[in-house]
């Protein structure tokens, strides 16, 4: 199986975070305040004393997913500091200092269209509806890097069951906050905001798609998509939409952001494949960060075992 024992997680894996929350803590004694503070409490409490929903906040009674892979995960340091989200900057840097600003609570996911019971869910309310689990993915970004991230969510397919599609229902849509006081990067025509996205309703259902909620073990940092994102690993990774505010079921194809930008560049599947280039660049290898040497990309980004099936018949260089 796939579940990483004890014995088989590297000791640099497990100092790593608690090497960079001791350089976190060291910044904050520098200040007054973040002295006392510091000084009582656990490494993921000190930052958010206000509790379990800021991020930050330890996140407890996780299940470990068979579902995740057992090569080295990337530093948290590089995790939550090199980022896409274009709500918060073009820059992998900007998000990580620009995203503190947004306010996760209170927040709704609002469940609707082609469903027999439409809901808007109180974020807290929607967290509870599946067990938590860590699922430890290859994210893949369209750009020719990636990463190892230990998400902790539940899959889609829970809240699916939950909400009854309608037989009309052959698409799922979701979109993320507009709020352009609290996303700057919203005021730049870089996208056509609200970033949108979307999969096929047997894409959706998949095992592997999960709606993520923390990672490394806390409550989702902001520029990691809090308060709920989705991860969907065997896609490129502007799929995997942030900050999610809706999830519409439909009966056509959604134009996604990033096809309404650039419908060349951009096609609504973006499964992960080496064969099919960017027209831009090649998508052969990529580099894994805190990687040197480039290596070979995986077809659906290594779950080709799992999803080709949802694929067979189709021409990959058409959808892709
Ligand atoms: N709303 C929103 N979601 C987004 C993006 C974005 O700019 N806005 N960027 C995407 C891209 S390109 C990638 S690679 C992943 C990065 O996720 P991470 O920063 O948590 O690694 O988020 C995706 N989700
Ligand atoms: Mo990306």
């Amino acid at each position: 199986m796939l579940i990483k024992k004890p014995s088989d997680i590297k000791s640099s894996e497990i100092t790593d975070k608690k090497v960079y929350l001791n350089r976190r803590k060291f910044i904050a004694a520098a200040t007054a305040s973040g002295t006392a503070i510091a000084a009582g409490l656990g490494v993921s409490r000190w930052l958010t004393a206000s509790g379990e929903t800021q991020s930050g906040a330890k996140l407890e009674g996780v299940i470990k997913s068979p579902f995740s892979t057992n090569e080295p995960m990337t530093p948290y340091k590089d995790v939550t500091n090199y980022n896409n989200f274009y709500e918060f900057g073009t820059d992998k840097y900007s998000p990580a200092s620009m995203a503190k600003s947004l306010k996760t609570r209170p927040w709704t996911v609002a469940v609707e269209g082609e469903v027999k019971r439409p809901k808007v869910y109180d974020i807290d309310q929607l967290i509870k509806i599946s067990p938590l689990e860590e699922r430890i993915y290859r994210l893949r970004c369209v750009e020719g890097w990636s990463m190892v991230i230990p998400w902790i969510g539940f899959p889609l397919n829970a809240l699916i069951k939950l909400v009854e599609p309608t037989s009309k229902a052959k698409y799922v849509e979701f979109i993320t906050l507009y709020d352009p006081r609290q996303m700057p990067g919203q005021h730049s025509s870089v996208l056509k905001w609200p970033y949108v996205e979307g999969l096929r309703l047997d894409e959706a259902m998949h095992p592997l798609t999960i709606l993520a909620v923390g990672l490394y073990g806390e409550v989702l940092p902001n520029q990691n998509g809090a308060p709920i994102r989705l991860v969907v690993p065997w896609k490129y990774g502007f799929k995997s939409i942030k900050s999610i505010v809706k999830i519409r079921f439909v009966e056509h194809q959604p134009i996604t952001a990033w096809m309404r930008a650039a419908p060349n560049e951009y096609g609504f599947y973006s499964n992960v494949n080496p064969e099919v280039d960017h027209p831009r660049w090649s998508q052969a290898r990529e580099r894994r960060i805190g990687e040197f040497r480039k290596r070979p990309t995986l077809m659906f980004n290594g779950y080709g075992d799992q999803v080709a099936h949802l694929y067979s018949g189709m021409d990959l260089r058409k959808y892709f």
